[in-house]
């Protein structure tokens, strides 16, 4: 009789974690935070009125607080990277084993998208790395003649001009083109490996993994991005509808839920749709026709968290916001119609969740971006990315408004620590000031032992994306319980 329970009780949970891993929440005890020094800038510095006016400076400030409590792992590229960042944080006090660096080859800082997921095994003993693949956010399906470069989906290095008269040539045999790289892409995806741009954080994944010396499980056939996923560490995770299907198209609803569940070792998917419009994929066109994206299309980690296991914190845009800036309202629809989805979903035990409001900044634009910003060379491929781009639509990006990523969702939880951005400075509307004293105080309610630090996180903004999105935290070996319910 007790074998038989003992057989029982080991059949669900066996049943829960059927291959012995599970992903734990971003509040669970860490080892260390990862994050990739940045090899370029969106915007150039004569952009941001005051400081930081760089990635840089963001990262350095962000590794100051973070090491004051624990551990960060910096990924460099160089050795004249690494020299150099030892020296400014020997100036800066920073401990010897607080800041530790990996040489790893990279060109992105959003490791939150394609370090893959650091899982760790049942027993709370080993950790591993958990990849799905990854095709550039759902841009990198980059036409031939656009391809110029070898490890990445992106054309950094490809001008302007050369974007454009390349056009003339790509307009006119499109169709076959297009035919063409399905193909390959059919060919690619049969034997697991994605057409273009994948070759990069398969290669990342891979040193990384071996550097640390743990296990990789990779699951190439489906595409989606960490930023993308809020896991309450209980069998969940909220993620965009909007998101995963535009990453994979031939997929029915029900094929997603499966491979989100068999990658994360999940019970269940909380379902929300679109994310904030400065978000929206450049594909899509500028928002109101005027205002240039370089977005994700959703990822939740832009409005909608799970702060504790039964706990969603969402954005959510005010009438008052939307009476002072008409841009606001269809954010204001798309997060509305999130938070109706999260309150008709429960938890695998049928309960309901509760929910927290989050305010959203208020849109911020940086004008006149030009030839000298690198943003501006980024754009045209990824428009051409997935359309045909017709040449006037390029002319138009001369001088062009970036809509700035911002939001004070993409916070970094820590140990002891969440560190959120902030947006009021001299010039800005005092609204900002309101909306940073409120986003402050609902993250020290929902995490009233942490302490909350507050960082000006524009140049980031600028890529598309915010503190969450370039970080990665590397969960603590330890024993944890399951299904406290
Ligand atoms: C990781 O990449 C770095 C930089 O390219 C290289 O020096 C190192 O040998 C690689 N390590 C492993 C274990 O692949
Ligand atoms: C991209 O293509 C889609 C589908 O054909 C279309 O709806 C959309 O307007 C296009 N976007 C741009 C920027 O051309
Ligand atoms: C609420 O959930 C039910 C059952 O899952 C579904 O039929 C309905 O469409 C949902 N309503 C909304 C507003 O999402
Ligand atoms: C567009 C939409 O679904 N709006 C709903 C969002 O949720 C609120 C609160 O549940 C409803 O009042 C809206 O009608």
């Amino acid at each position: 009789m007790i074998k038989l329970i003992i057989f029982v009780i080991l059949l669900g949970f066996v049943s829960c974690f059927p291959d012995n891993y599970y992903t734990p929440a971003y509040w669970d005890q860490q080892e260390s935070i990862w994050l990739s020094y940045p090899s370029y800038n969106y915007l150039e510095p004569n952009h941001f009125q005051s400081s930081p006016k760089t990635i840089e400076e963001v990262i350095f400030s962000m590794i100051e607080i973070i090491t004051k409590s624990q551990k960060v792992s910096l990924v460099v590229n160089t050795q004249e990277e690494k020299t150099y960042i030892a020296n400014w944080a020997k100036e800066k006090g920073i401990l010897n084993d607080r800041l530790r660096m990996f040489f790893i080859e990279n060109s992105e800082i959003w490791a939150r998208d394609y370090f893959g997921t650091f899982v760790v095994s049942e027993e709370g003993t080993k950790l591993e790395l958990v990849c799905p693949g990854f095709n550039y956010w759902g841009y990198a399906k980059v036409p031939k003649e656009f391809q110029q470069t070898k490890d990445t989906g992106y054309l950094y290095d490809t001008s302007f001009d050369t974007l454009i008269s390349n056009l003339d040539h790509k307009e006119e045999d499109q169709k076959e083109q297009e035919q063409e790289q399905e193909k390959a892409q059919e060919q690619e995806k049969e034997q697991g490996e994605f057409a273009f741009g994948d070759s990069f954080p398969r290669s990342f994944q891979t040193n990384l993994t071996r550097q640390l010396n743990i296990p990789i499980k990779r699951f190439p056939n489906y595409f989606t991005e960490g930023g993308d996923h809020s896991f309450n560490g209980d069998g969940l995770v909220i993620a965009s509808l909007a998101v995963e299907k535009q990453r994979n198209p031939d997929l029915q609803l029900e094929e997603i839920e499966n491979n989100l569940k068999r990658i994360y070792n999940l019970e269940k998917i909380i379902w929300v749709n679109k994310g904030p419009t400065e978000d929206y994929s450049t594909f899509d066109g500028p928002v109101d026709g005027e205002f240039w994206t370089v977005g994700t299309g959703g990822h939740v980690d832009e409005h909608t968290r799970f702060v504790s296991a039964d706990t969603i914190l969402i954005a959510q845009v005010t009438d008052e916001q939307v009476a002072r800036d008409p841009l606001m309202r269809e954010t204001q629809a798309n997060l509305e119609e999130n938070l109706s989805m999260i309150l008709n979903q429960t938890d695998q035990y049928n309960n309901p969740f509760k929910v927290i409001k989050m305010p959203v900044p208020e849109p911020i634009f940086f004008e006149n971006v030009n030839k000298k910003d690198f943003v501006f060379h980024l754009l045209p491929s990824l428009l051409i990315s997935r359309n045909v781009t017709k040449k006037k639509q390029l002319s138009d990006l001369q001088n062009l408004k970036l809509f700035s990523a911002a939001s004070y969702m993409n916070f970094v939880i820590g140990n002891e620590f969440v560190l959120v951005s902030k947006y009021y400075k001299d010039g800005r509307s005092s609204s900002f000031k309101q909306t940073d004293e409120q986003a402050k105080l609902i993250l020290q309610q929902v995490f009233p032992k942490k302490s909350i630090y507050q960082l000006f996180i524009d140049p980031i903004n600028a890529g598309g994306g915010g503190m969450n999105c370039i970080t990665q935290q590397q969960p603590s070996l330890y024993k944890r319980e399951f299904n406290k319910h």
